[in-house]
């Protein structure tokens, strides 16, 4: 079975431990490779390499940094039914999602940061007669990027593009559930000529090798993507060390809709938002509240649709739902629909795990679930599920629908479905959540920032935001 390594100074090497880590395919509730368990010495020889090879990195001209990384893009394009059949198996998602969202992404992630670099600018001031002051953002140093198994080459590319951009060089840690594409990518570095040490990837556990990179002294940034309760972990390590931290957390984000909007449109969208990649997007839109003249229509025709998406072989053209990541996360989604019910939930559709026959009998799979009849404080309503499960809730009022939206630790992402122009601007403004949609959902705009408020995220992804986040400025005041 393939024994996946780690990216170190330019080549691929076995851990230091020679310790690995069983690879599932969830699909298929088997071990399919296997990972490096790697530990702090990994980690300090990523790091003395990156560090190693900084000057040169930084001070490379950006046309020359940006080539590069337009090649590594070009790579992906080349190999794009390779990676999303990888992603896939790794995953668990749809084939076709993979091919159709996560590999393209991950190739528009490099672009779109490839050639942002090129009209990256800063700005001065004059102060009438006297003086003038230019600020110039520089690279910081080596970043640290810790990504999720929800959206693995897409989240991981998403980190790492802005700060090699920017011209800080990267150590970063994937999943450990969900490796195999970091390990694909780093080969394609390899084949673009990225120069040895510009990225480092390690694999393994979170509580070791992520712990290692986050608590390393020569790391003085870290951007990190997961769940709340371990950003909340890593932010101890950071703040003493008083290291620049942005974290991209959890979600429980509200999907409202109200009589006058487009029915067809939110009801056809919200069957996306709710189960798209199993559920496991920290965008989902996993508490739906619907205007109550028009919840009764709403929820039959929902649960209809949602009956009738095909949970299946993740690589068969058909399969709408493919199997959650893990036994571990299949078996806390269980838990969250049995506590549903404890709490006086009454399952519409779903509610228990789905065998597929075939080569996926032993897979880990869940039917989409849809709950009505709790009460907005819940914790089936306050916790994040991260999987295919959404409760639906009917509001009379607008003030009454906006205090159950921001009711939650989170505030990461909600959707508007509405007619009223002047409603859906006054509703947005009143949301706590960092991304909304109106009428529509996970329309992206690589420019906008992207992250959450509240226990959803600290600091802001995307754009110009990343790349200052992935610089340190310094104002320069000239006398005249
Ligand atoms: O997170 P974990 P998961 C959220 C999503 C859900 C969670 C799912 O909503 O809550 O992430 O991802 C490493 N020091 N988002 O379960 O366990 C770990 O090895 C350093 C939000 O994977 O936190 C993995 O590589 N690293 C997001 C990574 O952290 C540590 C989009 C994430 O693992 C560590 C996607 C430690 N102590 C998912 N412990 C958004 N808001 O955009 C673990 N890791």
């Amino acid at each position: 079975m393939q024994k996946i390594k780690n990216y170190i100074n330019g080549e691929l090497i076995a851990p230091a431990s020679g310790e690995y880590l069983d690879n599932y395919n969830p699909a298929e509730g088997k071990v399919y490779s296997y990972t490096p368990d790697s530990n702090e010495e990994d980690v300090k020889a990523a790091v003395g390499s990156a560090r190693s090879v900084f000057q040169e990195w930084s001070t490379m001209p950006v046309r020359q940094r940006a080539d590069l990384m337009l090649r590594i893009a070009d790579l992906i394009d080349r190999d794009h039914e390779k990676l999303a059949l990888a992603e896939s198996v790794d995953n668990g998602k749809p084939l076709k999602l993979a091919k159709r969202v996560d590999i393209p992404r991950a190739s528009a992630n490099m672009r779109f940061y490839a050639t942002g670099i090129l009209h990256f600018a800063s700005e001065s001031h004059q102060m009438d007669q006297e003086a003038i002051n230019y600020t110039l953002r520089k690279p910081i140093g080596v970043a640290g990027c810790i990504s999720p198994w929800n959206l693995p080459l897409y989240l991981f590319t998403w980190k790492i593009a802005p700060a090699l951009a920017a011209g800080n060089t990267v150590v970063a840690k994937p999943s450990e559930i969900t490796p195999m594409t970091a390990y694909l990518f780093s080969e394609l570095c390899i084949e673009a000529g990225l120069p040895a040490g510009v990225l480092n990837i390690v694999h393994g556990m979170g509580g070791k090798a992520g712990q290692a990179i986050v608590a390393h002294p020569d790391v003085p940034v870290i951007s990190f993507t997961g769940g709340t309760a371990t950003g909340r972990q890593i932010a101890l390590t950071t703040a003493p060390m008083f290291k620049k931290l942005s974290l991209e957390l959890g979600g429980k984000n509200p999907n409202i809709i109200f009589a006058d909007c487009d029915f067809e449109e939110a009801l056809h969208t919200s069957i996306h938002s709710s189960f798209a990649n199993q559920g496991e997007i920290c965008l989902c839109g996993s508490r739906i509240f619907v205007e109550e003249t028009i919840y009764d229509k709403f929820r039959d025709e929902f649960v209809n649709k949602v009956k009738n998406l095909t949970v299946g072989d993740p690589l068969e053209e058909g399969t709408k739902v493919g199997a959650v990541v893990s036994e571990a996360h299949r078996d806390k989604i269980l838990s969250y629909i049995q506590l549903a019910q404890e709490e006086g939930g009454q399952i519409l559709t779903g509610g228990a795990q789905v065998t597929v026959p075939g080569r996926c009998e032993q897979g880990h799979f869940i039917a989409p679930t849809v709950i009505e009849g709790l009460d907005a404080q819940c914790r089936t309503n306050q916790e994040e599920i991260f999987g295919p499960v959404v409760t639906l809730m009917p509001f009379r009022q607008e003030e009454e629908v906006i205090d159950y939206a921001n009711s939650t630790a989170y505030g990461l992402s909600a959707t508007i479905w509405t007619g009223n122009l002047k409603r859906a601007h006054r509703v947005a403004d009143q949301l706590k959540s960092g991304i909304i949609w109106v009428n529509c959902w996970l329309l992206r705009d690589l420019r906008t920032p992207f992250g959450g408020m509240k226990q959803s995220g600290l600091g802001r992804e995307g754009g110009w935001e990343a790349m200052r986040f992935f610089t340190e400025s310094k104002n320069v005041c000239i006398k005249m």
